[in-house]
Formats: structure tokens, C-alpha cells, sequence
């Protein structure tokens, strides 16, 4: 039997969105293009200013320019693993 384990992708996952709920500085449960940014530049992006113009493009849903972290945050983290990036 193979043993169970988290695959990196997954442990990476839960980091990664670790550090974009770091960056919801005022604490509304939501992410503004400007926290996104901040977020993607923690994470080591060339461009975070797109990087985030991206995840809003990507995650909001309700269209209201901010990041959901209940509803949307999820998705935005996906891409960010699918984009590879990790944390260290
Ligand atoms: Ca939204």
C-alpha cells in the first residue's frame, strides 16, 4: 500500500494562501488589488502589479475589484500554484 501523504503541491497551497490572508491589512476578509500586489511581490513575482491585475481577472466573481478571502481567495491561490510559484 502507498503511504498518504500531502503532495507538495498541496503543502504549497496552504502556505501560499497563508500569505495572502497576511496581507489583508485591514482585516475585512477582503483583498484589494493594492494588498494582491503586496501579496504577489512577498511571493517573488517579476511583475505584481499584473500578477494581481490577473487574479481579479481570474477570481472575482461578484466583480466588486476585491478578492473575497471566504469565496475567491481559493482560486487566485490555485493559479498562483499553477503559475509555480512556492514558498521557502
Ligand atoms: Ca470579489
Amino acid at each position: 500500500m502507498p503511504r498518504v501523504r500531502l503532495t507538495n503541491k498541496d503543502d504549497t497551497k496552504v502556505q501560499i494562501m497563508k500569505i495572502f490572508k497576511r496581507f489583508d491589512k485591514d482585516g475585512d476578509s477582503q483583498l484589494s488589488k493594492t494588498e494582491l500586489k503586496a501579496a504577489f511581490a512577498e511571493l517573488g513575482a517579476k511583475w505584481p502589479a499584473f500578477r494581481a491585475w490577473e487574479g481579479l481577472r481570474h477570481a472575482d466573481d461578484n466583480g466588486d475589484g476585491l478578492i473575497s478571502i471566504d469565496k475567491e481567495l481559493d482560486k487566485v491561490v490555485d493559479h498562483a500554484v499553477n503559475l509555480g510559484y512556492t514558498v521557502n
